[in-house]
């Protein structure tokens, strides 16, 4: 049995992991009902795409970062494309190869903030995300206080009906 402190969706420490998990970029997106579907580069890149300019990394511990432009997929586009057509959900889970992790509501997703929504992210400032630097990441540009919804490595996309 897990207990709280492997629980990847637990409040986190603010100290970030360094160092990639593993080379490979593919996550795997779970349907409801437990089916998988392993997502590469190439699904990714036939997405519709968005970019987001002036956005901060702000760490409790090292500061902040950016201006960043970021670009990738919407959550929300994501998930409307790759989910079979009736699919119902409320949330997901967003988990990395490292164990860290993040929620986020359906309600959130259909209300974004102005033009910035919640981004699956490959790109930063024009060129691929490197491995190092968290492909593919988690951008949640409405959190400005810490990173901790900022996941990168992504590994698992959880979609959950309930
Ligand atoms: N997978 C993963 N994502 C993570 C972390 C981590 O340890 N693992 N740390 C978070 C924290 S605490 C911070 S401050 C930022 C650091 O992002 P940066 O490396 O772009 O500065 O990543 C966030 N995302
Ligand atoms: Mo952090």
């Amino acid at each position: 049995m897990r207990g709280m402190m492997d629980d990847p969706l637990a409040p986190h420490t603010h100290e970030p992991n360094p160092h990639p998990p593993a080379e490979d970029a593919f996550f795997d997106l779970v349907y409801p009902d437990g089916t998988k579907v392993s997502i590469d580069w190439g699904q990714m890149e036939a997405l519709p795409r968005w970019a987001i300019s002036n956005c901060y990394i702000v760490s409790s511990g090292h500061g902040r970062s950016g201006p960043f432009t970021f670009a990738g997929t919407p959550l929300l586009l994501l998930l409307q494309h790759l989910l079979p057509p009736d699919t119902h959900w409320s949330q997901v889970e967003l988990v990395s190869a490292d164990g860290f992790g993040t929620r986020i509501f359906r309600m959130e997703l259909m209300q974004p903030v102005g033009d910035r929504p919640i981004l699956v992210c490959d790109q930063r400032d024009g060129k691929r995300l490197s491995r190092a630097e968290g492909w593919v990441r988690l951008i949640v540009p409405s959190e400005t206080n810490d990173a901790l919804r900022q996941v990168k490595w992504l590994k698992e996309i959880k979609v959950h009906s309930s």
